[in-house]
């Protein structure tokens, strides 16, 4: 009896910076073929050491087979690889950070070049890539046919969740999630400003740090459900008021450790605009229109 072997998809990927070697490592490690071009060829070797095949050009690499997947610094260098490349009937997956309008303009590109495309947007740090259980995935968006066919062979590294048919949705959360990331590293980073002088212990702070970050964080359904609801909910618990009202004690706090407030201050400063301009005294959460232009 002949065992039964299912083929696997053959991938091309492009660049292999810290994230895209992460990639490349779980395909190679699912029995993928696996083509590889970078712009600086030595970080190709281990992997061809590891059983993938080395491009000389962006083009030779295109053409050795019709999954594309692009991981570059930005989208400059997505044009930059790809300005020489025949990617006629080629899938193109790329895993570039980008602008939402960066992402449309580059599927029509890819269009116009007669290749199909999906945008993605990379929720994981390398070490979370071949590792399921940190929960990384990648949001992709542009036609759902084309997600559906790859699903399994861009569900290796890490989860693979769907966005919606606008290739730009994928990179408009994408950059949304991880501006939330940014406002809490602003919030870290003062956090530990306001200890630094002390002798609190580092390590020690960051638990009560990421315990109450953590105890936080499902704020976000409130504001959610707020955004939806036809009537704002009326907050009783934390009022904006009450929280306007205790911002000197940060700020105050802030002077006599030393420390600027200028993380702090623009959100404080928005608050305050929600008191006074929209009166949401009672509605913390009113403050997501007020950054609408
Ligand atoms: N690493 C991370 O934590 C984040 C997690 C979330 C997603 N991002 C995005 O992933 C893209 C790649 O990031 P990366 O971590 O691999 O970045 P680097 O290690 O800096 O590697 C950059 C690769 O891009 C190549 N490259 C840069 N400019 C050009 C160019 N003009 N022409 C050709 N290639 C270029 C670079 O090549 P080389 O320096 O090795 O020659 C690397 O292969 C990125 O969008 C993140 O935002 C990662």
């Amino acid at each position: 009896m002949t065992p039964h072997t299912v083929e696997k998809t053959p991938v091309t990927l492009l660049g292999l910076g810290a994230m895209g070697s992460a990639l490349a490592r779980t395909w190679l490690a699912a029995g993928h073929p696996l083509t590889v071009w970078n712009r600086t060829p030595a970080r190709a070797g281990a992997l061809a050491d590891e059983g993938a095949r080395t491009a000389d050009s962006p083009a030779a690499a295109v053409a050795a087979g019709t999954l594309v997947v692009v991981c570059l610094l930005d989208d400059a260098s997505v044009g930059e690889v790809l300005a020489d490349a025949d990617l006629s009937g080629k899938d193109v997956v790329n895993l570039t950070t980008s602008t939402p309008d960066q992402a449309r303009d580059r599927a029509t590109w890819a269009s116009e070049r007669g290749a199909r495309y999906l945008d993605g947007g990379i929720m994981a740090i390398p070490p979370m890539i071949g590792v399921p259980e940190t929960g990384g995935y990648v949001l992709y968006s542009g036609p759902r046919d084309l997600f559906d066919h790859y699903r399994d062979t861009l569900a290796v590294p890490t989860g693979a969740t769907y966005a919606g048919e606008d290739p730009g949705f994928a990179a408009l959360q994408d950059v949304a999630l991880l501006s939330a990331m940014y406002g809490m590293f602003a919030g870290t980073t003062h956090a530990f400003a306001l200890i630094r002088r002390e002798d609190l212990d580092p390590a020690a702070f960051a638990g009560l740090l990421t315990g109450w970050l953590t105890a936080m964080a499902p704020a976000a359904h409130g504001i959610a459900a707020e955004l939806t609801a036809d009537e704002a909910p009326e907050e009783d618990v934390s009022s904006l008021a009450m929280q306007v009202a205790g911002t000197p004690t940060f700020l105050d706090t802030a002077r006599q450790q030393g420390v600027s407030a200028e993380l702090l201050a623009p959100y404080f400063e928005l608050m305050r605009r929600g008191l006074t301009e929209r009166n949401e005294a009672k509605n913390p959460k009113g403050l997501v229109d007020l950054l609408l232009r």
